[in-house]
């Protein structure tokens, strides 16, 4: 009999809200849950695509084990005692530090690799950890940590009540969204313009999101924090400073003052590709709104200057008046709890980073982990503290990060290699043993980072849909065994006895918290009224129940328990985003600092650069709707219709240069070269090309029957790991210099050659 069944989508940050309808164990069709009041029935082709994720053939259903360059499937005994054998091994002989971890994308939206990558860590007390979090918005965690006092105090934009949005290098029609949550984007972003609001894009190309927008500007990559000091600089030349409620928390605005005073319009014009009346105006249009918020994401994150790129929109948000306003850009307050709603009340540590340096290059520690820039030096450089075994979780770092070909060559290198992953591909071929995750379908879900970062408060939990299939184990086991392996409790651990312990710890931590409703609570009696559930059910009943809404254990009886969103397969909707200042606040000083140090000094870096010549052809990325970074191109719904792999070149270029439209093009930097279809349009900026990440599938060994079909190019082969963001450490992927060459010349062309 078919039934309807309700889930939330794990594969990207919008969490739309989807029914499926189902018969036993098959999927009969996916389509957006109209009764979720929060993503509005809202769906995408990927949504639609989990019931081929769910089937594929080619994902991993049993551990893989590597006998020289082919692989065979073993059982989940073998794979462990190889584990314990090995890695152990290099452990015991090299110490700690020679095992190194990858944490990638999709553990922040599998909940049980979210919740038990901790342990893993800590059971294995390495510094070296990575993740695609430095291919990403590091910037923004550290711009926020240091004005706000902790890495996920982030303004999101309040996009349900905005009168202006600026989207600065976003694209949230093809990405959906990043750094807020906001399923049904398209819609939300129509409603602005609806209610008589405005949307102005920022971005080298004329994007989806450009194209609906009111109004859009080219800008050379890379140059955003000139932008937008200048309007900073214009806010203060025409008087229009206002910061309204806040004003008493904030430090440091004569220091942004004078900061701002040489990046006049005039000054930066040039360098941006924006005229200095058009910033003037803009930085007016903005201050005057009756409400603006400033959506920044990839673009202006993975990039040159990306913290100031991230840390200059709030201070604009601060001095327009629009930090912590309904319209403007405002603090969530999720119901699972977040690290800004914990303890004392508006004040707290702050943030420092660099407590430890890596061992090649020296550059800084931030939020625990290291650069992934440096991961392949770290691999490949003998001595001390040398990386020899990788644990690679949920992640393709070989096609999502940096320098490819080094990358590959580093891996290869290593003596032994575990990836936590669904599938046999670019990375995971590297691997000694993989370690299959389930089908999404047959995982619980919670949306504990997106919760976070959502422009609602919003709760939903999604029960497992499917039983874990006979032979399999959910990711949060294969994590506690790891766990056990690795404190000498062999490969065979008592999953469930770790599992309590990990449990107890987290009650532990909660309970010394004055300020938590189970405050000096005996932590038994705790785990027994969590009883039966276990693993992360158990941990998000936790962590709902101690949350701003939850029932406390018996302190606020009625008040919100899992058990209550398990009653509401459609979620339950909490409000809009509501002010939280001051009480938000965890810097050392209890104010919002404006002016942090370390971003002072990285000024005086933008200052000498502006007038550094200008470096010619430049690459940056793209997305397209029907992709999820690297690893969705296997399933067949995904993959029709024209290639979207190509280079995205202007006209005036790709005459200069002497490509034509389809022609395929040579694209070299310092670290790599690839040849990919050139695509001729006008909706890019002179000057720049576009590739999108994610491709150059067909490795040898992998097992993706479709996306090897429809390789494509891998654009990270050009990205230069030693171009960095310099606070946070994090890649510049956007604004990589290039060369671009026909590959073959056209025939025009070579009747020229000839002529001459
Ligand atoms: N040039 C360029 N490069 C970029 C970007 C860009 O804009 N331009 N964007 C960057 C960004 S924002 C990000 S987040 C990174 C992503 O970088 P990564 O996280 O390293 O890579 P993904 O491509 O997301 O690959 C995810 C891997 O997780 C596996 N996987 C999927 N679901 C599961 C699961 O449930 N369990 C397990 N164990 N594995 C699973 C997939 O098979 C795949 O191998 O890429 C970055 N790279
Ligand atoms: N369909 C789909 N959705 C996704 C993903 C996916 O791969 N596919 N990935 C998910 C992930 S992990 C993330 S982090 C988010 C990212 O979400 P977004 O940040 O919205 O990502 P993009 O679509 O890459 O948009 C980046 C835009 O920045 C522009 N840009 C490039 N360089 C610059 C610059 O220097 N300055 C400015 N102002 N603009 C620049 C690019 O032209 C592009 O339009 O998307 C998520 N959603
Ligand atoms: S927009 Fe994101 S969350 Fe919504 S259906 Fe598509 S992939 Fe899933
Ligand atoms: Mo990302």
């Amino acid at each position: 009999m078919p039934q309807a069944r309700y889930r939330i989508c794990p594969l990207c940050e919008a969490t739309c809200g989807l029914e499926f309808v189902i018969d036993g164990r098959k999927v009969l069709s996916i389509r957006g849950d109209e009764k979720d009041g929060f993503s509005e029935g809202y769906i995408c082709p990927k949504g639609v695509a989990l019931k081929e994720l769910d089937a594929d053939p080619d994902r991993l259903r049993t551990p893989m084990v590597r006998e020289g360059e082919t692989w065979r499937e073993a059982s989940w005994d073998e794979a462990f005692v190889t584990i314990d054998r090995r890695l152990n091994a290099i452990i015991k002989e090299h110490g700690r530090n020679s095992v190194g971890v990858y944490v990638g994308n999709p553990s922040v939206h599998n909940t049980g690799l979210a919740l038990y990558t901790q342990a893993l860590r800590k059971a294995l007390g390495t510094p070296n950890v990575f993740s695609a979090g430095t291919v990403d918005q590091m910037p923004k965690q550290v711009s926020s940590a240091l004005m706000f006092g902790t890495g996920l105090s982030i303004p999101i934009p309040d996009l349900d009540r905005t009168q202006y949005l600026m989207v600065i290098g976003a694209n949230p029609l093809e990405s959906n969204g990043s750094l807020m949550t906001a399923p049904n984007v398209g819609e939300r972003l129509k409603r602005i313009q609806k209610r008589g609001g405005k949307i102005v894009v920022i971005d080298p190309r004329f994007s989806k999101t450009a194209e609906m927008a009111d109004e859009h500007h080219d800008i050379r990559p890379g140059t955003d924090a000139y932008f937008l000091f200048a309007m900073v600089n214009v806010l203060f030349a025409d008087g229009l400073v206002d910061m309204g409620q806040i004003a008493e928390h904030v430090r440091g605005l004569d220091e942004v003052r004078e900061l701002a005073a040489p990046f006049t319009p005039e000054a930066v014009a040039e360098k941006c590709g924006i005229a200095a009346a058009d910033i003037r105006r803009l930085a007016r249009e903005l201050a005057n709104a009756e409400s603006a918020a400033i959506h920044a994401r990839i673009g202006a994150s993975t990039q040159e200057f990306g913290t100031l790129a991230n840390w200059l929109p709030d201070v604009i948000h601060v001095l327009t008046g629009n930090l912590d306003r309904p319209g403007g850009a405002m603090f969530t307050n999720p119901a699972h709890g977040a690290g800004n709603a914990k303890g004392k009340s508006g004040i707290g540590k702050g943030f420092r980073m660099g407590r430890t340096k890596t061992r090649v290059r020296g550059l800084a520690e931030v939020f625990s982990e290291f650069p992934v820039a440096v991961l392949a030096e770290e691999i490949e450089a003998p001595g001390e503290g040398q990386i020899r075994a990788m644990i690679c979780i949920a992640g393709n770092p070989v096609r999502s990060t940096l320098n490819s070909g080094r990358m590959e060559r580093a891996f290869a290198s290593l003596d032994f290699m575990i990836s936590l992953d669904i599938y046999l591909n670019e990375t995971s071929r590297f691997a000694d043993v993989i370690l299959p995750g389930l089908s999404p379908l047959e995982n619980c879900h919670y949306d504990m980072a997106f919760a976070q970062l959502a422009i609602q408060e919003h709760a939903r939990f999604s029960p497992a849909m499917f039983d874990v299939p006979e032979g399999q184990q959910p990711e949060w086991k294969t994590m506690l065994r790891l766990v056990g392996l690795i404190t000498g409790m062999g490969p065979n651990a008592d999953v469930d006895l770790l599992d309590d312990y990990v449990m107890q710890q987290m009650i532990e931590r909660e309970a010394a918290l004055d300020t938590s409703p189970i405050h000096g609570r005996n932590t038994a009696d705790i785990m027994k009224a969590l009883e039966p559930r276990r693993g992360p059910e158990r941990m998000i009943d936790f962590m709902l129940r101690t949350g701003p809404l939850g029932d406390g254990f018996g302190a606020r009886p009625g008040e919100l328990t899992l058990a209550t969103l398990e009653a509401n397969p459609h979620g339950v909707r909490i409000g809009p985003l509501e002010p939280r200042i001051p009480d938000v606040l965890r810097t050392p000083t209890g104010k919002i600092e404006l002016a942090p140090e370390l971003l002072v000094a990285d000024t005086a870096r933008l200052r000498e650069k502006l007038g550094a010549p200008d470096p010619g052809m430049v690459l940056v990325g793209r997305r397209h709707l029907r992709s999820n970074n690297s690893w969705m191109h296997n399933a067949p719904l995904l993959m029709g219709g024209k290639a979207r792999c190509t280079m995205q070149i202007h006209p005036d270029d790709a005459a200069r240069l002497d490509i034509e439209d389809g022609q395929l093009a040579s694209v070299a930097s310092r670290v790599g070269r690839i040849e990919v279809a050139a695509e001729v349009t006008e909706d890019i900026m002179r000057g720049v090309i576009s590739v999108p990440h994610g491709w150059g599938h067909g490795a040898p060994g992998t097992r993706l029957g479709v996306a090897n079909a429809h390789p494509g190019a891998n654009s990270n082969a050009l990205a230069d790991e030693e171009l960095l963001d310099v606070p946070s450490g994090n890649a510049v992927l956007c604004g990589i210099p290039v060369t671009v060459a026909p590959v073959v010349r056209s025939s025009a062309a070579r009747e020229m050659a000839v002529a001459k």
